[in-house]
């Protein structure tokens, strides 16, 4: 098989990035050194996270020198992400760090004002009827950026480069850019289904360089950012020790019958592939029970992340346990470690529950001081914020008037049991266990500021219930913070969906059970949000 150099100088998930290029036919090469890049032919830097890191990095090992050797030598390369950005001369995001500066000009951070930041999901790339490495109009691809380069018309075009851009709450950035042996994306191609396959194949083969800048004819391109479909697989062994996906009714996962079974409605694999075929955006783990009586190596969901990684290209969340802990053998393991072997295994992020609430209390009893040593800080700081999602179990308490507790109350249009109709949203730790004094705002405030990227919102009163998302909650938590929400628990039905997108701000939405038991599938929810008017994107079948 041909193949490619991959140079692997910062942790990430380029675990995918190596099955994307594997299903385009290559085989990939690791470069470990600044002397290898100059065997390369095809040489790819993939890159997350923070400029400033990622290019500190690269200059401390001394490959910036050999990346520029291989590009002016006229040979193929390709950047993904920061590796991107790198071949810009700057980012705001680090001022005293600089880039490969083959375009002169820096980036600089979406406004958050009006939107969400990071920007996160699936987006065009329009090339404006020129060819670049097969981007399609109609198709979208998966970005996960907090700075991007403002595109400003003929600016790169008059210096020969070939531009795609994608808009982003009126912003226009700069989602792939090409000239000669140059190809560089923001979003990620091996995220991106088959669409960013197309990509990656076009680099890898040559075809892309060869046909760039020509003009296309073809459909108009269509949209912008559009509504992210998760598919959730809660994840336990059963009693039979069998490792299945269940799903619980505000968090009880045992069959009602007098047996008691956990349920199973399937194995993580083989439903994870059935999604993303269906044109899941995203496919989120979580490890309910945390499986902490074998050594952390052997966790089986690192086996289930590495098989799911082969075969689904979109982006995969692992949640559950990921906290500073103790290994059977005695050994102490942070939670960076262990997020450390869920990004290798093919995870591109992590979702942090219980710990996160401990680290927020203690957030609030000194004072909102940080030290740096929240495994939240810790791991958004190696990975990147985007890396780094809080999934929050939050339960209804009522109370008779705003002011008869502390805490963040709302009114609500659904009044308690004695006829209340204040509520505030207690945040719960050990799957919904154990209720703490601290609320959802308080709590998704203090994450935020410890440089969390994403808010995965539960609701253990609608959890399984089919009964609709909790819109108060979802309209409560987006009023406090800057980062993405994805609204979960209590999907039904498409309308459902429809009804989270229309009458919140939330910037995805996530059903388990729905999918699970077969009453919908998620290409049905997608066709049924586009027949109501709101943009989404469909699985475009293999490569
Ligand atoms: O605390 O960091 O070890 O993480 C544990 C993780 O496991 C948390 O993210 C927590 O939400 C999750 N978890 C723990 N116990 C359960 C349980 O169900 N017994 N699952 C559990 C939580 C919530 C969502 C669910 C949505 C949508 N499940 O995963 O998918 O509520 O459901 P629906 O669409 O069927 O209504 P840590």
């Amino acid at each position: 098989m041909p193949t490619v150099h991959l140079l692997d100088y910062v942790a990430g998930n380029v675990r995918s990035l190596a099955n994307a290029i594997e299903k385009c036919g290559y085989t990939v090469e690791w470069v470990r050194s600044p002397e290898e890049v100059a065997r390369a032919e095809k040489l790819i830097l993939p890159g997350v996270g923070h400029f400033g890191h990622c290019m500190s990095q690269l200059a401390s090992a001394g490959y910036l020198p050999t990346v520029r050797a291989h590009i002016d030598a006229g040979k193929p390369f390709m950047g993904i992400c920061v590796g991107m950005q790198a071949i810009f001369g700057s980012s705001t995001e680090d001022p005293n760090t600089a880039g490969l500066g083959l375009i002169k000009g820096g980036l600089n951070r979406f406004d958050d004002t009006q939107k969400s930041v990071p920007h996160i999901g699936w987006n065009s790339a329009n090339a404006s009827s020129k060819s670049l490495y097969d981007l399609r109009p109609e198709s979208k691809y998966y970005y996960v950026h907090s700075y991007k380069y403002p595109y400003v018309k003929d600016e790169l075009e008059n210096l020969g480069w070939t531009v795609a851009t994608g808009t982003y709450g009126g912003e226009v950035f700069v989602g792939a850019v090409a000239k000669g042996n140059v190809l560089v994306t923001q979003f990620h191609p091996e995220k991106s289904g088959v669409a960013g396959l197309r990509v990656l194949k076009s680099f890898l083969t040559g075809e892309g360089a060869k046909t760039l800048g020509q003009n296309t004819s073809g459909p108009a391109p269509t949209g912008g950012l559009t509504r992210r479909i998760i598919a959730c697989l809660d994840v336990r062994t059963n009693d039979q020790g069998d490792l299945v996906v269940t799903k619980g009714d505000q968090y009880d996962v045992r069959e009602k019958s007098s047996n008691r079974d956990v349920r199973n409605l399937g194995k993580p694999v083989e439903l994870a592939r059935k999604y993303y075929e269906q044109g899941a955006d995203e496919v989120t783990f979580l490890n309910i029970t945390s499986f902490r009586d074998c050594p952390l190596a052997d966790l089986p969901m690192l086996e289930i992340l590495r098989r799911t990684s082969e075969t689904v290209f979109v982006p995969l969340t692992i949640g559950g346990g990921i906290r500073d802990t103790v290994d059977t053998d005695g050994t102490k393991v942070s939670a960076l470690e262990i997020a450390t072997m869920y990004f290798k295994s093919g995870a591109d992020k992590v979702s942090i529950g219980s710990d996160a609430v401990l680290a927020a209390e203690e957030y609030y009893a000194v004072g909102r001081k940080l030290f740096g040593n929240t495994a939240i800080e810790q791991i958004s700081k190696a990975y990147g914020n985007q890396a780094v999602v809080i999934s929050v179990d939050p339960k209804r308490v009522y109370v008779p008037m705003a002011d008869a507790t502390r805490h963040n109350t709302i009114k609500t249009s659904f009044p308690g049991p004695k006829g209340e109709d204040h509520c505030w949203y207690a945040c719960t730790i050990k799957g919904g266990r154990e209720t703490r004094d601290l609320d959802v705002v308080e709590l998704v405030q203090a994450v935020e500021a410890m440089g969390a990227g994403e808010i995965l919102l539960n609701c253990i009163d609608r959890d399984g219930t089919n009964s609709g998302f909790d819109l108060e909650l979802i309209n409560q938590v987006k009023s406090s913070i800057r980062i993405p929400v994805v609204a979960s628990s209590g999907a039904g039905n498409p309308g459902h969906f429809e009804e989270v997108f229309e009458k919140t701000r939330t910037d995805a939405a996530l059903g388990a059970g729905i999918f699970h038991r077969g009453e919908y599938t998620v290409t049905q929810v997608k066709d049924y949000l586009a027949q109501k008017g709101l943009e989404v994107r469909m699985f475009e079948g293999d490569l």
